[in-house]
């Protein structure tokens, strides 16, 4: 399988740039939609604090971190020091009150693997989910927007392969394929991989910034202003990196044995995390490791059936962009 196809990819794949950036620019938010966002966040912000005085809200996930497309949902986290209550009374709680303002479909769900309360915004039309103390995902949110403004190409390349996943119905973890933030790591790792590298490994060099969070500590090197020439020996265009991101999960990747990491900017065995059989739930069967959280497989929600149609998929992608006659159609086609 590995050596199924030749390295080569056919010599006008940059007739695809075009194309892809085209698309890229569809996709990127308008001003006007980040200023509602905000206009929204202070709306949830002076609740909140008529409340909790000390509390505070937090942007994280894709309104965050760069890979946010026009028209998705905000997360919020809200960070609250509140020794009385458990999170399920505050998220009641927390419903309470934003039910009493014009909030529309205000819903605290206390069982969900993460508990959340949903809203809709009237006025701005946005929906939002805010989960409580949740800062790992707040700084994993930084560490994503950093890397963003290393190098263009990894947004570019990041919405096209979300685009993608969306399309082709790969980006639902409760069907056991991977969630928006698995597939950002996968784009920062493969470009951390190229030849000349274009995104350096940010948790290797010395570190600028650093918080403990639930015991866990999260450092990085994040002046990344610094870092802007950093991918400029690699001329790999767009279209290049789609073709080479489907091809290395198509048919270079081992499966067997390893586990991408964005921590460390390279490849490590599945050996050495104790990756290799079926613990509970956990199958292993694409290894990501995320950034802070070491023992947290981002592929655990990949099952043997799902296994099969991400690969299946990735080939598929790669295919379509070798042979087809018309790939930037194809490559998107809804499943
Ligand atoms: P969409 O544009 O909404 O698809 P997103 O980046 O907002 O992409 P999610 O809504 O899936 O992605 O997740 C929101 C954030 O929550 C992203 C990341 O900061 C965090 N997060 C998501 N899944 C995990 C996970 N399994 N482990 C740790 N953090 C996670
Ligand atoms: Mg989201």
């Amino acid at each position: 399988r590995l050596y199924k196809r030749q390295m080569m990819c056919r010599s006008d794949i940059n007739s695809l740039n075009v194309p892809f950036l085209a698309l890229y620019g569809s996709l990127i938010p308008p001003e006007e939609e980040k200023a509602k966002q905000k206009q929204l966040l202070t709306l949830l912000e002076n609740l909140v604090n008529k409340e909790w005085p000390n509390a505070k809200l937090y942007l994280y996930g894709s309104c965050a971190n760069s890979f946010g497309v026009s028209k998705s949902d905000i997360d919020v986290c809200l960070a609250i020091d509140e020794t009385d209550m458990d999170k399920s009374e505050i998220l009641l709680k927390l419903a309470d009150i934003l039910k009493s303002d014009n909030l529309q479909n205000v819903q605290a769900l206390t069982r969900a693997r993460v508990p959340i309360v949903k809203l809709m915004d009237p006025v701005t039309g946005i929906s939002c989910d805010i989960c409580i103390n949740n800062l790992l995902a707040v700084v994993n949110t930084k560490l994503l927007r950093d890397y963003a403004q290393i190098d263009a190409r990894l947004r570019q390349l990041a919405f096209i392969i979300k685009h993608w996943a969306k399309s082709r119905g790969v980006n639902e973890t409760y069907q056991g394929t991977l969630s928006s933030y698995a597939y950002v790591l996968m784009c920062i790792h493969f470009l951390q991989q190229r030849r000349p590298a274009i995104l350096p490994c940010l948790q290797e060099m010395e570190s600028t910034y650093s918080v403990a969070v639930d015991d866990i500590e999260c450092a990085f090197f994040d002046q990344v202003e610094k870092l802007h020439d950093f991918g400029h020996q690699n001329k790999e265009t767009i279209a290049q990196l789609v073709w080479g991101f489907f091809y290395y999960w198509a048919y270079c990747h081992d499966y067997t044995s390893s586990v991408i990491s964005v921590r460390t900017g390279t490849i490590i065995s599945k050996r050495e995390k104790d990756w290799t059989r079926r613990i509970g739930n956990d199958r292993h069967l694409i290894c990501i490791e995320d950034p802070f959280e070491v023992s947290h497989d981002l592929g655990r929600v990949v099952d043997k059936f799902s296994i099969k149609v991400l690969r299946e998929e990735f080939e598929r992608a790669a295919d379509v962009l070798q042979f087809d006659p018309n790939p930037c159609v194809k490559l998107f086609e809804p499943y």
